[in-house]
């Protein structure tokens, strides 16, 4: 699907295929889709990995697309969505070297005081975490207990590049590993 040329050219131009074959997957219901960034991660996370030569994760781009929306929002509503976009990634991922990261998610709930000392540590290293709210998804408070044998939040979910996964409990051990490796 994509080339191998990192170019404005390219990558606009699959940004462009994702936003047809979303438009196809969506036509029944107008385009509505409250779930865009996650749909097109998906469609995205292969040729852009392969096009940019960066092993992206799932969260990180949609992370990404959601930061280059509002940023078009802001900024150029007008423009291009497609050249924007390509050129949101190009600035962010071209010719760097970045790293596999971890996948990671939080399993919490909304009122938890525990949580939200996690969450402050991770806006403040502006790091990339899934949340996922317990109390409102029975998926995820599934996933929580089997892992664990309890419902008890936060615990930090790590997926490394490799493929490995590990739980994690304990506001205090999250904030440290977190600040360890993304501080
Ligand atoms: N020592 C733990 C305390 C976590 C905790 O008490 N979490 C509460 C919510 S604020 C909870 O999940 N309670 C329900 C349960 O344990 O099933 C930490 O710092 O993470």
């Amino acid at each position: 699907m994509a080339t191998n040329e990192l170019t404005i050219v390219s990558v606009s131009d699959l940004f462009r295929e994702a936003g047809v074959a979303h438009h196809e997957a969506f036509e029944s219901t107008n385009d509505e889709d409250p779930d865009w960034p996650i749909w097109y991660a998906d469609y995205l996370l292969r040729p852009l990995s392969d096009l940019f030569e960066v092993a992206f994760t799932r969260s990180q781009l949609i992370y990404c697309l959601m930061n280059a929306e509002f940023e078009r929002r802001a900024t150029a509503p007008d423009a291009d969505w497609s050249h924007f976009y390509a050129n949101h990634f190009l600035e962010r991922y071209a010719g760097t070297d970045t790293p596999a990261r971890d996948d990671l998610a939080l399993y919490i709930t909304p009122f938890c005081p525990f949580c939200r000392i996690v969450r402050q540590a991770i806006d403040q290293l502006g790091i990339d975490v899934e949340l996922r709210d317990i109390a409102s998804n029975a998926d995820f408070h599934r996933q929580l207990v089997d892992a664990r044998q309890r419902a008890t939040v936060p615990v930090l979910h790590i997926r490394s590049p490799d493929g490995q996964t590990r739980w994690m409990p304990e506001s205090r051990d999250i904030v440290h590993y977190l600040q360890k490796t993304y501080g």
